[in-house]
């Protein structure tokens, strides 16, 4: 069996849980409180030497961690990784999560909407506001002219991108500017075997 290393509130691995869902793979969640350090211990670190959430341990006992690495193994052979160009592409669009809006919006979610202390974040917010709205831009425009980011089909380039876009709006940015980008979030929401994030959740506080 499955068993995913999580936070309650994290994107990066909701994104994981979802893939589990939609590939109907049974699962059991090792949940942290991220503030309390239990990813930093040596046994965690043997596994994940980054000490962050999520990581996989798979039915062999290996571990992987860094989400889109994840979602990249379970999708491996099934629609949500083509094959040729298009793999190239869906991994293009992953790697731009990563790089281009996973810490923008995912700061300007933590400090403004999780931590709700932007005061202790001052200098850096207006940082995370113009990298973020330059990524969401580019994602709207590329959703313009098509339903999903690659192939015109729902792929791990969708979900890669979809959980820290989603919650977006939870660091302050306005999502009135991105119409396509919305019309794509309820896509995403859509998809069958699609999972909310965790709401109530006696262990994972972030
Ligand atoms: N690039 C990594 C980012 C992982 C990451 O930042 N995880 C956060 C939760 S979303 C974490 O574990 N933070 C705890 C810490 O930094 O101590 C991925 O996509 O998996």
């Amino acid at each position: 069996m499955y068993v995913l290393h999580d936070s309650r509130l994290s994107g990066n691995a909701w994104k994981v849980r979802i893939l589990l869902s939609q590939l109907g793979l049974p699962f059991r969640r090792v949940s942290y409180v991220l503030p309390e350090g239990r990813t930093r211990t040596p046994e965690f670190l043997a596994k994940n030497p980054v000490g962050k959430v999520p990581m996989l341990e798979l039915p062999s006992g290996e571990a992987l961690f860094e989400s889109n690495a994840i979602l990249c193994h379970l999708a491996e052979g099934t629609p949500f990784l083509p094959e040729g160009l298009d793999r190239a592409r869906v991994l293009q669009w992953m790697f731009f999560d990563q790089s281009e809006a996973l810490k923008a919006l995912a700061g300007a979610r933590f400090w403004i909407g999780i931590a709700k202390k932007p005061e202790e974040k001052a200098a850096e917010i207006p940082v995370w506001h113009a990298a973020g709205n330059k990524a969401l831009g580019i994602l709207d425009g590329h959703l313009a002219a098509r339903d999903f980011l690659v192939g015109e089909r729902y792929t791990i380039a969708d979900l890669a991108n979809f959980p820290y876009v989603a919650m977006a709006h939870e660091g302050g940015f306005d999502m009135a500017r991105y119409p396509n980008v919305t019309a794509w979030i309820d896509r995403i929401r859509a998809q069958p075997g699609h999972v909310p994030l965790i709401q109530d959740d006696a262990k994972g506080v972030v």
